[in-house]
């Protein structure tokens, strides 16, 4: 069976329907869902139609799993996340369940093309950035690995913004409607909703404290089916939707309020609304920690209820032995309250029982190491929405400090170690908290696991040393290397002689061989090749672009921050654009490069707009200047997401990693790119010391300042103007888009931008320039050896196997949740 790029598919054991049967079925469903023949079918109502047969394959085995969970002695892992990065669902169904090639059959059967149906899916953009994709990564190898396992959060209404540009090169940010004509995976399991209440007060009855809220919301669940690769187990990652338990309130109406009768729906609605789009400054909005409790305490009853379903006293001590929560960053955190506030308030459990549960069930990764993203609530609105759990919250605070002082701990210590700071306005630290409510503690690299023991929580390190650990980051290959990259996946399991790989990924290492086989580097290069030519043409459709083909494909793709320096790659193009308008270089010495940017900034981030303004810029003067045209071009394809990386990645030569060191927490495209056979520039950051460490210094283009300069530079004190006299390359660079080059001659436009650069330059773009500029050389050099370079690039992809989100999944188990698949 072959699709639409001639490549082989085969189909996965397990598979039972054959392509005519699942035509029928879509027929069917065409016919009877949605009263239209299938001849005069839409892709997207064939799409529709095709999702609900799939579907309906994977029932069965999901009620058997569910079964075998509840009534089995493995340990579950409830996966507590505020984001999941999901991508388009049906191809990654089709692939795990083993349907692909009855599926190209069946529409080749129906008249369809397979790549217009999948076309048809809105992709669920739960998620900001890393840690969202990250969760989706790891609730699909959960499955693939056949762990018992819930994925657990909010089914936004509205998804990540959509990102667009305005004339002047502007970010705008658009709804995203993804829900608008209904979308047919999830199932709304009405009969799971759950009460979720907020506000009121705390009442004493003798020794009793009980909390008498004020409102509450219904939370519905809706439940999207998890298959894994060729495991037979379908997870459940259950979304929680608020609802309104009153749709009118008929007193306010009878007063002829008509209006305001609505208005307490409007609200419990308001909370699963929308994704905050803010990735790194948490604003202390009410709203949000409206969302972070609202699917917490949906999910800790949901799963008290189904570990004991129909008990009206359970043995709740059993719990930790039924299932532990992992908790995606601090959003969740609310959780260990409200999990002692269950034990204590609905059980009757004391509290020295509960503490036990809870600090057994509950374990936090951390996935960053900016001091201003780390979650710190303000006390005051804590007591306001959740009364009875800012009370437990300060016992918690209370007896922790007493246990700091039972250790001798310095009076000054124990203030820095606070769950709630001593302050006019006092704050909850949501690590804190987390550190010393559950079990363990992880970062997402070795560098950054180290730098929490040292720096972020280098206080509870020393003092509860056997709480942290590491677990490096990975990603899944059926999404980002099967799905995205089929004409690397066909010549991989031809070099390796079998598709296992795509469960046990360190089988890569048998590629390492084949970097010396000249017909293999033939056919690497030949990949890539087509793989770019797709590109072109996919951004020729969507974004009307021109892209040379026969030029370097250089990716940066990642949200905008300023530590993540963008500016630093578009300060480089800059420089290179100024040398040749100067005379200094000549544009056919270059090596001729397309420079790629993906990148949404968060709606209130001014600088980071700004820098999505000048690339933009940039690429428009650029792109229109015939002197540098054949050698140099910008492109900035908006509304970065899955798809677009689905699609890029496979096609890119070399990606750029290039944060400010000690500041990436882990990044997981780094780990997609060489994946894809792209070679990386990078810094000493987050999980590119480990991918380098693999892959070896040879086929990594590392430069930069490394964690030990940058904290020598602070202390010494950073002046960047010095930089910007010292490198006439820079200094060029900037003078120019101040002079307004890219302004159309006003001067004012990158204002913000500039005087950044020149004063504060927080993350030290400036001294790592030159080093930067100088590594851009050698890549060049590196690339016109063609052959040299595919060596590398297959020597990373050989290399890379470490950096599969089953691998991650095995540590945690291992490591954290001390469990494994289903017995
Ligand atoms: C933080 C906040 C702060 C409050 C406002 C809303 C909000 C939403 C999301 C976040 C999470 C930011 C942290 C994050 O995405 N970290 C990234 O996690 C990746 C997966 O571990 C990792 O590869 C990246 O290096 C890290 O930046």
């Amino acid at each position: 069976m072959t699709n639409q790029q001639g490549l082989d598919y085969t189909a996965r054991p397990g598979s039972t329907v054959s392509g005519h049967e699942l035509a029928n079925q879509i027929s069917q469903e065409l016919r009877l869902g949605q009263e239209v023949e299938p001849s005069q079918a839409t892709s997207a109502q064939v799409y529709k139609a095709s999702a609900a047969v799939v579907r309906r394959q994977m029932v069965e085995a999901w009620q058997r799993g569910q079964s075998q969970m509840v009534q089995g002695h493995t340990r579950a892992v409830g996966y507590l996340s505020a984001e999941y990065l999901l991508g388009k669902q049906l191809p990654n169904a089709l692939l795990n369940t083993g349907l692909e090639a009855p599926f190209q059959q069946a529409m080749q059967e129906l008249g369809f093309e397979p790549d217009d149906i999948f076309a048809a899916e809105r992709e669920p953009g739960l998620g900001n950035g890393g840690l969202g994709r990250l969760a989706a990564c790891y609730i699909d190898s959960l499955s693939s690995e056949g762990v018992p396992a819930f994925g657990y959060g909010i089914r936004y209404q509205y998804g990540i913004f959509e990102q667009a540009f305005d004339q002047e090169g502007r970010q705008r940010e658009l709804a995203d409607t993804w829900l608008e004509e209904g979308e047919p995976w999830g199932f709304e399991n009405f009969g799971r909703a759950r009460r979720v209440s907020f506000g009121g007060s705390v009442v004493a009855e003798g020794d009793r404290r009980t909390w008498q809220p004020d409102w509450a919301v219904k939370a519905v669940p809706v439940d999207y089916m998890v298959p894994g690769y060729a495991s037979g187990r379908v997870n459940t990652l259950r979304l929680w939707e608020a609802k309104a338990y009153q749709e009118f309130d008929l007193a306010t109406f009878n007063q002829s309020d008509y209006i305001g009768a609505v208005v307490p729906k409007v609200k419990a609605e308001t909370i699963s609304k929308v994704l905050y789009p803010e990735d790194s400054t948490p604003q202390g909005k009410e709203l949000r920690l409206e969302q972070q409790y609202f699917f917490v305490a949906a999910s800790l009853a949901d799963a008290i209820a189904t570990f004991y379903p129909g008990e009206r006293e359970p043995d709740l001590t059993t719990l930790p032995s039924k299932i532990c929560f992992q908790l995606n960053d601090t959003h969740p955190v609310i959780g260990i309250p409200e999990l002692m506030r269950l034990l204590m308030d609905e059980h009757g459990y004391g509290w020295d029982e509960a503490w036990s549960i809870t600090t057994r069930v509950f374990n936090y990764t951390c996935h960053t190491l900016l001091p201003e993203a780390l979650e710190e609530w303000p006390a005051q609105l804590i007591a306001h929405l959740l009364p009875r759990h800012w009370e437990i919250i300060q016992e918690i605070d209370r007896r922790f400090v007493a246990d700091l002082q039972a250790r001798q701990v310095s009076d000054e210590q124990i203030d820095r170690m606070r769950i709630v700071t001593k302050a006019d306005q006092p704050k909850v630290r949501m690590a804190y908290l987390a550190t010393v409510g559950g079990s363990y503690v992880n970062g997402v690299a070795e560098l950054h696991s180290q730098l929490l023991k040292d720096v972020t929580l280098k206080d509870f390190s020393a003092l509860f040393p056997e709480k942290f650990t590491n677990v490096t980051n990975g990603v899944t290959p059926r999404r980002f290397v099967r799905l995205a990259n089929p004409r690397l996946s066909a010549l991989i399991s031809e070099g390796l002689g079998s598709d296992a790989w795509l469960s046990d990924l360190e089988q890569l290492k048998g590629l390492e061989a084949l970097a010396d086989d000249p017909s293999f580097v033939d056919k690497f290069i030949e990949v890539k090749r087509a793989n770019k030519a797709d590109f072109v043409a996919f951004a020729q459709r969507k974004y009307g672009f021109e892209i040379d083909p026969d030029t370097m494909f250089d990716s940066m793709i990642k949200r905008l921050h300023e530590y993540k320096r963008q500016s630093l790659k578009i300060l480089a193009v800059i420089a290179q654009y100024a040398a040749v308008k100067s005379g200094q270089v000549d544009p056919r010495s270059l090596v001729p490069r397309t420079v790629i940017f993906g990148a949404k900034a968060a709606p209130g981030y001014a600088m980071a707009k700004e820098t999505i303004q000048l690339i933009n810029n940039v690429a428009r003067v650029v792109n229109n200047d015939p002197q540098v045209a054949g050698a140099l071009s910008v492109r900035f394809p908006w509304n970065y997401n899955i798809e677009l990386a689905e699609h890029l990645i496979p096609a890119t030569e070399l990606d750029e990693q290039i944060s400010q060191a000690g500041k990436e927490a882990s990044g997981t495209g780094n780990m997609k790119f060489a994946l894809n056979g792209s070679l990386t520039v990078g810094t000493l950051d987050g999980a590119n010391v480990e991918i380098r460490s693999r892959v070896g210094a040879d086929n990594f283009f590392l430069f930069g300042m490394q964690v030990e300069d940058v904290d020598r530079l602070y202390s010494e004190g950073y002046d960047p103007r010095a930089y910007y006299e010292a490198d006439p390359r820079l200094k060029a660079a900037i003078d120019m888009v101040a002079s307004g080059s890219f302004s159309e001659g006003e001067r004012s436009t990158y204002r913000n931008l500039v005087e950044d650069w020149l004063s504060k330059d927080y993350f030290m773009t400036l001294a790592d320039f030159s080093a930067y500029m100088d590594i851009q050389s050698e890549i060049d050099e590196a690339y016109r050896d063609q052959r040299g370079w595919a060596r590398k690039a297959i020597i990373n992809v050989a290399n890379s196997g470490f950096f599969s989100s089953d691998r991650a999944v095995k540590d945690y188990l291992e490591r954290i949740w001390h469990t494994g698949p289903q017995e």
